[in-house]
């Protein structure tokens, strides 16, 4: 269960190494990246696009940005897939109705030919909140056990406690 969650932190030798971060907006991306990070410090970088926010720790790039949406800024994103060992995508567990947006994206990702070696981890976010989807059902909906060709993980999270954001809860 923690397997995924223990690749990831296993990144700290010294070769540099590339996360990305997505979901749709509002899923929770920022708050997870800083429960990670908390009491560490982070460089971030301003701008590398007009959307995309990088945040660099120890010798991990964690590249950010929201899916979804603006169309037109999409193809630029492509360029941040290259040898990304992780994408770690974001979900708020209460937005039943953008779900089906989030599982094109995740597609179209799983798809793409860069990311064929990448590992996904999907949080289920905000589960502190009454009515929220569980992860066995977003996992249901996002038809995660087709999934053959990718190591992944779904993992029930609160970002604003922690709570399932680390090794340590599972
Ligand atoms: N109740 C609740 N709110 C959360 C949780 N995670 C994030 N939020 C809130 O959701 C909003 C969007 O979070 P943010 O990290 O900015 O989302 P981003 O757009 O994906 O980067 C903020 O108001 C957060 O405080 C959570 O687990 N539970
Ligand atoms: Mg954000």
């Amino acid at each position: 269960m923690g397997l995924l969650f223990t690749r990831l932190w296993n990144l700290f030798t010294n070769e540099e190494h590339k996360v990305i971060i997505v979901g749709l907006d509002n899923a929770g991306k920022t708050t997870i990246l800083y429960q990670f990070l908390m009491n560490e410090v982070v460089h971030t970088s301003p701008t590398i696009g007009s959307n995309v926010e990088e945040v660099v720790w120890k010798n991990i790039h964690f590249l950010m940005w929201d899916i979804g949406g603006q169309e037109t800024l999409r193809s630029s994103w492509n360029t941040y897939y290259t040898n990304a060992q992780f994408v770690i995508l974001v979900i708020d567990s209460t937005d039943r109705e953008r779900l089906s947006i989030t599982k094109e994206e995740l597609y179209k990702m799983l798809n793409h030919d860069d990311l064929r070696k990448a590992a996904v981890l999907v949080f289920a976010n905000k589960q502190d909140i009454k009515g929220s989807m569980s992860a066995a059902e977003i996992s249901q909906h996002l038809n995660l056990t087709s999934v053959k060709d990718h190591a992944w993980h779904i993992q029930a999270c609160c970002a604003l406690t922690g709570e399932g954001c680390d090794n340590q809860t599972n």
